[in-house]
């Protein structure tokens, strides 16, 4: 590492010094930027034809490139991954209890409770961070209707086991992939495991319509079934065939979906390129080590673990980063167990790995957007908070002790 491409901050912000980024904060997963003409054209076509929503061309377009890329029978678009979710679990007339890990955003766990399901808590594989099989086992009764597992951070829950376990208790299996496009098994990309995969296309992920989701499942029955449901269950004017709600993705959004399809493949070799940047500018760094990836995948989260026996907590590693403007992010803190309604932090029921990994588990700026400078300085301002580590943690509690009164 050069001085030269490292300039060396003097004194980090959290010491008194001026913050790296304090006209322009360094954000996680900044949103991919479409082909503005390209886009605009399309919203001017939606524009021009008087076709805004209600399974639209360009809507029909895009479900069409996203089952022929993910190799799936059916894609139905929908509004948002959590809308997605509570439909899927209709469709498939869950109820009572579903298995779900509770190191997952807060949307996975609410659309079950939404849906009136109990969502019951499972422990993750502390190696890769998805649903671990032989707890999920042990939560099974008689009440249990399903799991849904959740491929986190795009890496690929122990789809076999889950298959197995599924069959023996006659379960259904659905996968939280919200993560997880463009990441696969082998050649396999996931999208088709299971009775269902539910995809997030929020402007923060890999590949973003704004707002926006996708189930893809091979079961034509269950995506006809959701297709109607997204439509209020209309079978045809004037009659329903089934419950409905309003699930439709709009076509501005499916036309910036289509724009970004395009760029997908680059935008995800940009992510790759930064994410290998990180991992060998961090790779002499002994306290953090960096979630790794297998390909096929779309390399979009830069997760770092914090050791336990790490000379800063990742507490006090982000307190660091965040006076300096890289808003570093505690994705998935305190986990669903611990967060209203399913618990508060000091009244939720103890899963081991997950407690542990939601304490230690940073991720850091990334995505196609960001610049290798901008990496190189983060990199160097997190050895320069372990090497000033005792400074840092009288700060924190000097403030800490102010705040108290
Ligand atoms: N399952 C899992 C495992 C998920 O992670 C998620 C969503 C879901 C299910 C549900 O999917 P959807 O129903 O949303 O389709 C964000 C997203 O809102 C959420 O979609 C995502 N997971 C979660 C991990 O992150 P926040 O509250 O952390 O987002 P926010 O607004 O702080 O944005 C993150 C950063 O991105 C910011 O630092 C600024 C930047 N940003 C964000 C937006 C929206 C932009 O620069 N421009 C933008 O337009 O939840």
């Amino acid at each position: 590492m050069t001085d030269a491409y490292f300039p060396l901050p003097d004194t980090l912000a959290i010491l008194g010094g001026l913050p790296r980024f304090n006209l322009n904060n360094l954000h996680v997963n900044l949103p991919s930027r479409p082909d503005r003409e390209k886009f605009l054209e399309l919203i001017s076509n939606c524009v021009d034809n008087n076709k805004y929503t209600n399974n639209g061309p360009l809507l029909e377009k895009l479900e069409e490139k996203i089952a022929h890329f993910l190799g799936v029978t059916n894609c139905i678009l929908v509004a948002n991954a959590t809308l997605g979710i509570q439909l899927t679990a209709k469709a498939m007339e869950l109820s009572g209890e579903v298995i779900v890990p509770a190191f997952t955003f807060i949307g996975t766990a609410s659309a079950l409770e939404w849906q009136g399901l109990r969502p019951v808590f499972c422990d993750v594989d502390p190696n890769t961070h998805t649903i671990c099989p032989k707890h999920c086992r042990e939560l099974i009764n008689s009440k249990t209707t399903a799991i849904l597992g959740v491929h986190l951070w795009g890496r690929p829950c122990p789809v076999i086991e889950l298959q197995e376990i599924a069959i023996e208790y006659n379960l259904r299996l659905f996968y939280d992939s919200a993560h997880a496009f463009g990441c696969g098994i082998g050649n396999r990309l996931l999208a088709s495991f299971g009775d269902a995969e539910i995809f997030s296309f929020h402007a923060t992920k890999a590949f973003q319509s704004g707002e926006g989701g996708a189930i893809t499942t091979n079961n034509d029955a269950l995506a006809t079934k959701l297709r109607r449901m997204r439509n209020f269950g209309f079978l045809d004017f004037d009659k329903t065939a089934c419950l409905g709600i309003n699930g439709k993705m709009s076509e501005f959004h499916a036309a910036l979906g289509l724009v970004n399809f395009e760029s997908f493949n680059k935008s995800i070799e940009q992510n790759k390129v930064n994410y290998n940047l990180y991992c060998s500018f961090l790779s002499a760094c002994t306290e953090i080590s960096i979630l790794r990836y297998t390909p096929p995948h779309n390399f979009h989260y830069v997760v770092v673990e914090i050791r336990e026996n790490a000379r800063l907590t990742r507490d006090e590693l982000w307190e660091t980063l965040t006076k300096e403007g890289i808003l570093a992010r505690r994705y998935f803190y305190p986990g669903c167990h611990r967060m209203q309604p399913f618990g508060t932090l000091d009244q939720y029921k103890p899963l081991y790995h997950t407690d542990q990994l939601t304490k230690r588990c940073l991720v850091l700026p990334g995505g196609p957007n960001i610049k290798p400078e901008e990496i190189a300085l983060v990199c160097k301002i997190i050895y320069k908070a372990f090497e000033e580590n005792e400074a840092i943690r009288v700060q924190i509690n000097a403030t800490a002790k102010i705040n108290a009164y």
